[in-house]
């Protein structure tokens, strides 16, 4: 090392080690959600250099040895000799930790990351780190290891003399992280999201692991093709998607919605580029915005009687898409998992600015304005039906003292951590499952044909469905606001279905059920998918069961293809006796399930909810898709 230490890099190295001492303080974990993490932080400055207006094209690079390459269009990290530091200002962006965000005033330098700590806490925990940056004619450059500076910035050649940015390239620290292989998927979901956030900023992601990984995210229309983005495989009610954005109060606001004809709600909404799954105040000035709007208008043009009530939001958000995206200088954040927004500024900002440009788009547009009101209203004498509905189930559950469904064959142990339910598709598998099962620990509750779509139906018609009320007294949790996980009397839920398309199909409108109204229990991972086998083969009195083609083909080599096997295709479950059902699908020694579960790190929220309504729309190709292209939410547990 060619440098002298002084008193102030002492204290730079000192900071940086923090970093390396405590990583999870800065980046929220070691894991592979850490190891994303860096990317997105070198990302962000980008990005924030686009938002400044100067920058626009990024692109990522993931190198075979899994280091990264970020480079930018921008200004170029400036490179002058920062008076208080007496080094370059990259270096002081690289090497020195920041409390929150950069330094230097102006804009809003407060996207990204976990904490917004950008550069030198990527440097702290790459093994090696590169910054070359093109400004006014040269290429310069550094290099740092393990956060120490390896030599002083220096000319390392020419470029044009309009050419300009900033290239970052580091290889994540082995000692350090407990996963350093990068997942294109992730890294695609999020850069795809962050594009959507950035209206005109190119986003080029390429993988030299892979040929076929390479994507480029452009969207001149930003959040407004967003939400065209996440209608895909749903009907929309109307062509046009709202759209308005606006400062007021020194919070830009923007904000896209259209309604679709199914009857879920889904609202996403961001601060400065960041997902708030938890809302906030600006999630709260949006709902009242749109709430009082829309009953305005309806009162206005006698859409809405004067003997009947208010619409609620609820009615007016069902089958509603919308993004909310607000850049804010200061975001605070509050709750338990610090994702909700707390800034009173922000209520005001999105509610003024919402109403103001929503009350004009109602009165330029009456069709959609009469089409939102019409579904509102209907929504409003559903939503009538289902809470009469649903009061007659609770009281009779209180009067009949939870009566169990006469479908069910329950199992005798009392503990839910022992207990199991099968869930099984028909009677006459149900029949066999009920033989075959360990009657103290493992309930049957067979299921008639194909369930109710529910993403398809309105909760009225929902909650009288003979087979989901079934699964909701035998789960005994109860569902919405009623949920109490604590009252689960199995601690596994298991799906088993014929192995054919069909059966996937009805696995995946279970799963949607589930997902859609008691995702904790998929969250907590109480759900799994049981695995039949496919093929039985026979040989001289032996069996063998595989459970995929590959396996038939490696069991087949094994024993010598012979004429004299027997191989047996499995249609579906009511091809087994009891006996071998138990054997191959439901013996715990035996059997392999699988968890399901909803991967946060992989899948943005938006991402998660687009899983399920593409595969519950009307393509019935990527429904078949469904195990498959699961893998990535589905583990195998046991075998
Ligand atoms: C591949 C990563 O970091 N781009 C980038 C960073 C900066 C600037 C431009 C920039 C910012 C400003 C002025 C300013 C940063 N500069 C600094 C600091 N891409 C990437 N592009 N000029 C250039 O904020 O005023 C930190 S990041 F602090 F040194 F100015």
């Amino acid at each position: 090392m060619s440098q002298e230490y002084g008193a102030d890099q002492i204290q730079i190295l000192e900071g940086l080690e923090a970093v390396r001492k405590r990583p999870g303080m800065y980046i929220g974990s070691t894991s592979s959600r850490g190891l994303h993490h860096l990317v997105y932080e070198i990302v962000d400055n980008a990005v924030d250099e686009a938002l400044a207006g100067y920058c626009g094209c990024v692109e990522v690079t993931i190198h075979p040895d899994n280091s990264i390459t970020v480079t930018d269009d921008g200004r170029g990290i400036p490179v002058g000799i920062q008076k208080k530091a007496g080094i370059p200002a990259v270096e002081v962006a690289f090497t020195i930790l920041h409390a929150g965000g950069k330094f230097g005033g102006g804009g809003y330098k407060v996207s990204g990351g976990l904490h917004g700590v950008g550069a030198s806490v990527v440097n702290a925990l790459s093994h090696w780190l590169e910054v070359e940056i093109r400004q006014d004619g040269s290429v310069y450059k550094q290099r740092y290891e393990r956060g120490k500076t390896i030599y002083p910035l220096k000319v390392i050649g020419q470029c044009g003399p309009d050419e300009h940015g900033t290239t970052v390239t580091f290889l994540p620290d082995k000692e350090i992280f407990e996963e350093t292989v990068y997942d294109y998927n992730i890294l695609k979901v999020r850069l795809r999201e962050t594009a959507f956030l950035t209206k005109n900023l190119k986003i080029v992601l390429q993988d030299e692991r892979e040929e076929k990984h390479n994507h480029v995210f452009h969207y001149e229309g930003g959040i407004k093709e967003f939400v065209n983005y996440l209608n895909k495989g749903k009907t929309s009610l109307y062509d046009h998607v709202f759209y308005c954005e606006g400062t007021k109060d020194g919070v830009y606001v923007e904000i896209a919605m259209q309604h679709n004809d199914s009857y879920t709600e889904n609202i996403y909404s961001f601060v400065n580029n960041i997902n708030t799954p938890e809302g906030g105040t600006h999630l709260a000035g949006f709902k009242n915005a749109l709430t009082t709007t829309l009953n305005d208008y309806a009162r206005k043009n006698k859409l809405l009687k004067e003997s009947e009530a208010n619409l609620s939001g609820e009615d007016i958000r069902e089958g509603l898409i919308a993004i909310i995206s607000i850049k804010i200088e200061e975001p605070q954040f509050e709750g338990q998992t610090k994702q909700k927004l707390g800034n009173s500024e922000a209520r005001g900002a999105v509610d003024s600015l919402l109403r103001e440009q929503l009350t004009y788009y109602l009165e330029q547009s009456p069709g959609i304005a009469k089409t939102i009101c019409d579904k509102s209203i209907l929504a409003q004498r559903a939503r009538d039906a289902a809470r009469k509905a649903r009061d007659l189930t609770r009281r009779k559950t209180a009067l009949e003292n939870m009566t169990l469904p006469g479908k069910l064959a329950d199992c005798s142990d009392r503990n839910p951590e022992n207990c199991e339910i099968y869930i099984v598709e028909g009677d006459s598998a149900g029949g066999s499952a009920k033989t075959a099962r360990s009657r103290n620990t493992q309930a049957i509750l067979p299921l008639r044909g194909k369930i109710l779509n529910v993403e398809k139906a309105r909760l009225d018609k929902i909650y009288a469905n003979a087979e989901i009320r079934a699964m909701i007294t035998a789960f005994g949790t109860g569902i919405h606001e009623d949920f109490e996980i604590s009252k689960l009397r199995y601690h596994k839920i298991i799906i088993m279905t014929d192995a054919d398309v069909d059966g996937a199909h009805i696995s995946t409108l279970l799963l949607t059920f589930l997902y859609r109204f008691m995702p904790e229990l998929i969250r907590q991972g109480y759900v799994y998918l049981a695995q039949p086998p496919l093929y039985k083969v026979e040989k001289s009195k032996r069996v063998w069961y595989a459970y995929s083609d590959d396996e038939l083909n490696s069991i087949l080599k094994e024993i010598g293809r012979d004429t004299n096997n027997k191989i047996q295709r499995y249609k579906g479950l009511g091809e087994m006796d009891a006996e071998q059902l138990w054997e191959t699908t439901m013996d715990p020694e035996r059997r392999i399930l699988l968890r399901v579960s909803i991967n946060d790190d992989t899948s943005s929220e938006a991402e998660v909810d687009l899983t399920f309504t593409t595969l519950m729309g009307d393509q019935v190709e990527p429904r078949r898709e469904f195990i498959e292209a699961n893998a990535k939410y589905v583990q195998n547990l046991d075998v």
